[in-house]
């Protein structure tokens, strides 16, 4: 089974905004807003829904840069494949939500030790522009056990 989401990262004037998850899959992690994907919506409406539900911002310019396929040692066949969104404007200002708490981080200090233990991993070829597909499988505690990062031309 494959589930399909989003993850929707802006980048402006040199920092980056993440949102600390406050409930839910992934909380008490920093991660950029997304989530599944509806019946009846495109990728791309869910995630200018996400945005606006999570942050209170109107998405004006982005491009897909990115698939990944996650998928956990204890769940084999359940494929989490989440679109990578670099968000290049939007209107209005980020706002806390129940979902979310939005904050700004320079580029050289991005809290991976409070992200997703993948994000390390790719974060570069999202920060330098690149398009890429990954595969990742987690074990315990999210612990990366395999992974497949390639840089791709379009997707
Ligand atoms: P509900 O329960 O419907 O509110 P929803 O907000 O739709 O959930 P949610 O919160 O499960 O979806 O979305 C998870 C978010 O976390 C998506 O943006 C994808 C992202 N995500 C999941 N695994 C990730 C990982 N390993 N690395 C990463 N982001 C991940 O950077």
């Amino acid at each position: 089974m494959k589930k399909i989401l989003t993850l929707c990262l802006a980048v402006q004037d040199g920092k980056i905004l993440l949102g600390m998850k406050k409930r839910g899959f992934g909380a008490g992690r920093y991660n950029g807003f997304g989530g599944k994907v509806e019946e009846g919506e495109t990728i791309t409406e869910a995630a200018r829904r996400e945005m606006e539900e999570e942050c209170g911002v109107t998405i004006t310019a982005f491009e897909l840069v990115g698939v990944h396929e996650f998928e956990f040692a204890h769940e084999r066949g359940n494929i989490l494949e989440v679109h990578v969104f670099r968000i290049d404007a939007f209107g209005g200002e980020p706002q806390e939500t129940e979902e979310m708490k939005p904050e700004w981080f320079a580029l050289d200090a991005i809290p991976y030790d409070t992200m997703w233990p993948d994000d390390r991993y790719w974060m570069p070829l999202f920060l330098a522009g690149k398009k890429f597909r990954t595969k990742f499988l987690f074990g315990e505690g999210d612990a990366v056990l395999e992974q497949n990062i390639e840089e791709v031309e379009t997707l």
